[in-house]
């Protein structure tokens, strides 16, 4: 497996995609140089319909992360594969309960939230900017709100304890997604104090989207 170690890893991503960006925090958390490869998912109808980006993964979503030959897929299980690769720092708790409710928050956000609202879905709901709108507010808002009341007894400085884990990669790119949709932040205290914490530290700023190669100048941070 180590030979792995000999390829600079590419990462395909988009610079607002919250799933990618979960896999460019950890990426800099955990200190790995990779390259950015940008796949647009709105100029000419999406390039991660594109036969080239299909064959690394067949659901045509990024992130995609290759190392050598292979091609990774599924924001969650990159992440697994670059903990057991580069276990420092960890982000997956050794204490079983606590990995488990880590484990359960990012869930929450990465399987149980976000999938409702994404692209594709949103264009098979409506084409309708506020029906889309609505629909993506409520499904953010009905996580939010579960993760509020399961942080209040696992959070310390971060969502489960004071070390930075897997669920908090997943809550900040959701707030991104929060904020497009205008989700009224105000009913998570919990969620808002943390994710002000994580968004001081050196990796979060470095996996934002407005300084990712991609950031149309608009929206350039810095
Ligand atoms: N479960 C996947 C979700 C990936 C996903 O939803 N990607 C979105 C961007 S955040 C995407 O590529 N959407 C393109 C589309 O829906 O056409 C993961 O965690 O990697």
């Amino acid at each position: 497996m180590y030979f792995l170690f000999l390829f600079q890893p590419i990462l395909y991503s988009y610079f607002r995609s919250s799933a990618s960006w979960r896999v460019r925090i950890v990426l800099a958390l955990k200190g790995v140089d990779y390259e950015y490869k940008a796949v647009n998912l709105v100029k000419d109808g999406g390039q991660q319909h594109s036969e080239e980006f299909k064959a690394l993964n067949p659901m045509e979503q990024v992130p995609a992360f290759v190392i050598g030959e292979t091609a990774l897929t599924q924001s969650l299980a990159i992440i697994d594969y670059l903990e057991d690769v580069y276990p420092k720092p960890a982000i997956v708790p050794e204490d079983p309960i606590k990995k488990a409710q880590a484990r359960a928050l990012a869930e929450l956000i990465a399987a149980g939230t976000q999938p409702i609202q994404n692209l594709g879905v949103l264009q098979k709901v409506s084409d309708k900017p506020e029906e889309r709108a609505e629909w993506g507010q409520f499904w953010i808002d009905k996580g939010f709100a579960a993760y509020e009341k399961m942080v209040q007894s696992t959070a310390g400085k971060y969502s489960v304890g004071d070390e930075i884990t897997i669920a908090d990669v997943c809550l900040v790119p959701q707030l991104y997604n929060a904020q497009r949709f205008k989700v009224d932040m105000t009913k998570f205290p919990t969620i808002t104090r943390i994710i002000d914490a994580l968004s001081e530290l050196p990796a979060f700023k470095a996996a934002d989207p407005g300084v990712q190669p991609d950031c149309p100048e608009e929206l350039r941070k810095q």
